[in-house]
């Protein structure tokens, strides 16, 4: 049998991703958590959070360019190192600003089950939807150290829930799949920002060859009988 390492990736499930009060509130994003509390009584090798933490001056934040708006505008974003790669990045609301109440991990998730929680974003010159990297190439501008943390723990199969669906949590299983993880977005256990792109959204994460599963598909259950 080859060897089956599972971990745990909790995205942003932070109050400002949640109703009634988040800035950037997810439709009913809230209502994953007792389902994400179920994946965190099983064996996974590592139960990992994320926390997206930006400095109150960050490039995403609408209120930082004069004249935009959030949702509806986007804004072009350099690369920091290289001002020939760019390219166009929604802008958002102010949100998950580093030590607010907004920024936390929302209560009803189990926190004393994680052995890590990871902040992201923080470098207010880039956007950084994935927990990884951030998405720069020549060169890349910041890496979390996420997936060799997952290496070191001879990770080889990550579970990928939370919010948003449509961006950060694509953004982490697309990377995810790309460093060679077996990757699977449990789909009961996520919702996106935009509804009706949901379902194109989806097929671009299957094409990536990040499968998507269910709460009650063999990819969950057999966590149910490993060692
Ligand atoms: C996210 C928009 C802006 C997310 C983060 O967690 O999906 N979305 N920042
Ligand atoms: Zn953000």
């Amino acid at each position: 049998m080859p060897d089956f390492r599972p971990a745990l990736l909790i995205v942003d499930l932070q109050e400002d991703f949640c109703p009634p009060n988040g800035s950037l509130a997810v439709a009913n994003g809230r209502d994953i958590a007792p389902l994400i509390n179920k994946l965190l009584e099983l064996p996974f090798v590592a139960k990992i959070a994320t926390k997206d933490w930006h400095p109150i001056d960050h490039v995403s934040f609408a209120a930082n360019h004069e004249g935009k708006s959030p949702f509806r505008d986007f804004i072009k974003i350099e690369n920091p190192h290289n001002r020939s790669e760019t390219y166009e990045s929604r802008l958002w609301p102010v949100h998950c600003v580093q030590g607010t109440p907004g920024a936390e991990l929302i209560h009803e998730l189990s926190a004393s089950h994680l052995d890590t929680v990871l902040e992201k974003g923080t470098d207010s010159r880039v956007e950084m939807y994935s927990p990884f990297y951030d998405p720069f190439v020549s060169p890349r501008v910041y890496d979390s150290g996420l997936a060799k943390a997952l290496s070191e723990k001879r990770v080889t199969d990550l579970y990928v829930v939370g919010l948003a669906a449509d961006y950060c949590v694509k953004n982490a299983a697309l990377d995810a799949a790309k460093e060679g993880f077996k990757t699977y977005l449990v789909e009961e256990c996520t919702r996106p920002v935009d509804v009706s792109a949901w379902p194109g959204c989806r097929e671009e994460i299957k094409a990536s060859g990040v499968k998507i599963v269910s709460m009650d598909g063999p990819e969950v259950r057999r966590l149910m009988t490993a060692q």
